[in-house]
């Protein structure tokens, strides 16, 4: 690219920036006076200049490494000032290229992608230099990594404040929402209290395999035998590579019972509490589902003396 420049424009130009030897003014020999002369980049993978690069689909644990060749095809020397990735850390510059290029030469590098989630990657790997009439440079890197994702809903969940005896079951459904087969290598359950009130009691056998957009439902207990807080977790390890421990927390707390006769006689020999079963929001509301989880709560018969004991309570 050569323009004319009047040589007083030159001079000026001289004085201001100064003439470093990457980006020179020269005199050429024709009537069009001084012509300055520049470095020029082009990006090129495989020969052909590239603005976006696809790494197309790559399991996680794959690795796909690519040759860039950055060119100079200007006058004068080509400086890269910094090359650099944005947008995600699965892109990665293996060993950067030469910060200086003669004119007609080239120096080339690998552009690594390794993903470490079930992804969509839309990144940009941009080139500072001193050509100037382009000193950045972005190529965009596309990629598609695939790997297993587990999902947990509800993310945790609260009984809130039901009456001692009530029995309240929720359900926890665990999904493959990623595009590979998810390993549930174990679901276990931490009853933080240790009195047994809340429980697992529908678990999944260990190393069960969920296919992409498949779930299993486990169903934690909740039956409070007194009003001492009760808190638990439910733990599952699977190899999700971006979740490969996951908790989702269980809590509840009882209050007394509020007890209503049900017998027709006051000699019955058999009476019935029923629930009246409270809601209380949940202390982290945020990781509330905003449809609730399928859960049910049921009282169980008691006998004569529970009813009366607890009446008195
Ligand atoms: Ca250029
Ligand atoms: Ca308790």
């Amino acid at each position: 690219m050569r323009s004319p420049l009047h040589p007083c424009a030159c001079l000026a130009a001289l004085l201001l920036v100064g003439c470093t030897p990457e980006n020179t003014l020269q005199t050429v020999d024709d009537d069009n006076g001084p012509t300055r002369i520049e470095p020029d980049l082009v990006v090129e993978v495989g020969g052909a200049e590239v603005r976006t690069f696809d790494a197309g689909e790559v399991a996680v644990g794959d690795t796909v490494d690519s040759l860039f060749t950055l060119r100079n095809v200007g006058d004068d020397t080509l400086q890269i000032e910094s090359l650099s990735i944005d947008g995600s850390s699965s892109w990665t510059i293996v060993e950067p290229p030469t910060p200086l290029l003669a004119s007609g030469t080239e120096d080339s590098f690998t552009v690594r992608y390794s993903p470490g989630s079930d992804e969509l990657v839309d990144a940009r790997l941009v080139i500072l230099s001193n050509d100037p009439d382009e000193p950045e440079v972005a190529v965009r890197l596309l990629a598609d990594g695939i790997a297993p994702a587990i999902a947990v809903e509800p993310a945790s969940y609260d009984f809130g404040n039901p009456e001692i005896g009530c029995v309240g079951d929720v359900e926890f459904v665990i999904a493959n929402v990623g595009r590979a087969p998810l390993t549930l290598a174990e679901v276990s359950f931490d009853d933080f209290v240790g009195g047994g009130e809340l429980a697992l009691v529908l678990g999944v056998d260990v190393d069960t395999v969920l296919n992409p957009d498949e779930s299993v439902t486990v169903i934690v207990r909740h039956e409070p035998t007194d009003v001492a807080p009760d808190s638990a977790a439910l733990r599952i390890v699977s190899d999700d590579p971006a979740n490969p421990e996951l908790a989702a927390n269980v809590t509840g707390t009882a209050h007394p019972r509020r007890c209503r006769t049900t017998s027709s006689s006051r000699r019955a020999t058999t009476r019935r509490t029923s629930c009246s079963s409270s809601t209380t929001p949940a202390p982290w509301g945020t990781t509330r589902p905003t449809s609730p989880p399928t859960s049910a709560r049921s009282c169980r018969s008691s006998t004569p003396s529970e009813s009366t004991s607890t009446s008195a309570s």
